[in-house]
């Protein structure tokens, strides 16, 4: 497959195929760790999908066949957050989660090995997941200093329920891809060869698809969950839509044209 790259980085290679921008994060000798200049690349890439119109899924994994991510990177985790190049402790991998989730396009996690910690709840926030059948899923938090009461909790337990969500955070235990599917937040499990042609695949066919039905989609799944920020997103696509309406248009064109707007020529549908 032809993968061409969009744009280089430090932490991440970006690379595009027929519509689908692939973001790998290329911290192997961590396991596909996350540190703050990561988060940065991860999210400047999330920029570009969300303004390129030729692209209409994104796709995250991992380098290698060891680990999607196993998280926050552990070498770099100071006082109050992971410490960036100046010093300055962070947590901005909950600014990729709301790109994640806010992006009006699928985001698919391609879990190729372990998706740990935060690399589980990266998985998590991704819209759908296939996973290589040597994939291992868990938390590690309250084993290491850490959690996720966010998305990595409460969409978590929308998927597995509140059972499961619990046990997967109390226990720390550790989860095969299968046991993953089957609890419910895995979509499929293929054989580690065949995970990126599987992937592609389920990419084709939602861009052959009506990208509009599947945003006003994503959207509705979210609002559900994301209370009055979710409205918001639900919201701006609904005017959205009213401005390609003719309706909207009058408005304007009888503002500019200094008229009364003639509203009554716009059907009232039941
Ligand atoms: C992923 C796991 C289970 C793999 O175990 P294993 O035994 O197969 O490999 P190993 O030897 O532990 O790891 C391979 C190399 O990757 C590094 C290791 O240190 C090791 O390096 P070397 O000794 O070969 O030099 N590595 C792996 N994960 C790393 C990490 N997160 N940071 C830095 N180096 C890492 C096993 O490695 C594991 O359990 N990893 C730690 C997972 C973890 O606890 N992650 C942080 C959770 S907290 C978090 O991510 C978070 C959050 O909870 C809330 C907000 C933001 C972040």
């Amino acid at each position: 497959r032809n993968w061409t790259t969009i744009k280089e980085y430090e932490d991440i290679k970006f690379d595009f195929f027929e519509g689908i921008a692939k973001i790998t994060i290329n911290r192997p000798e961590v396991y596909n760790a996350f540190r703050p200049q990561t988060n940065f690349d991860m999210l400047d890439a999330m920029d570009i999908c969300r303004e390129r119109s030729d692209i209409g899924v994104v796709v995250f994994t991992g380098t290698g066949d060891k680990a999607f991510c196993s998280g926050g990177d552990q070498n770099v985790k100071g006082v109050g957050g992971y410490i960036d190049k100046s010093g300055v402790p962070r947590l901005n991998v909950l600014d990729l989660h709301k790109a994640i989730r806010s992006l009006p396009k699928p985001v698919i996690a391609m879990v190729n090995g372990y998706a740990i910690g935060g690399g589980h709840v990266l998985h998590v926030v991704c819209d759908l997941t296939i996973a290589s059948d040597n994939a291992k899923f868990g938390q590690t938090g309250p084993k290491v200093g850490s959690f996720d009461a966010g998305f990595g909790s409460s969409y978590l337990a929308r998927q597995v329920g509140q059972k499961k969500a619990r046990e997967i955070w109390f226990l720390c235990k550790q989860y095969t891809a299968k046991e993953a599917e089957d609890m419910g937040m895995v979509n499929k499990v293929v054989p580690l060869e065949q995970l990126e042609d599987e992937t592609v695949e389920w990419c084709k066919t939602i861009m052959m698809r009506s990208p509009m039905a599947i945003r006003m989609i994503k959207r509705g799944l979210n609002a559900e969950l994301d209370g009055q920020r979710g409205l918001m997103e639900f919201a701006g696509d609904a005017t959205l839509m009213f401005y390609l309406m003719e309706e909207a248009q009058e408005g304007k064109h009888a503002f500019l044209e200094k008229r009364d707007p003639d509203f009554q020529k716009f059907p009232k549908f039941p």
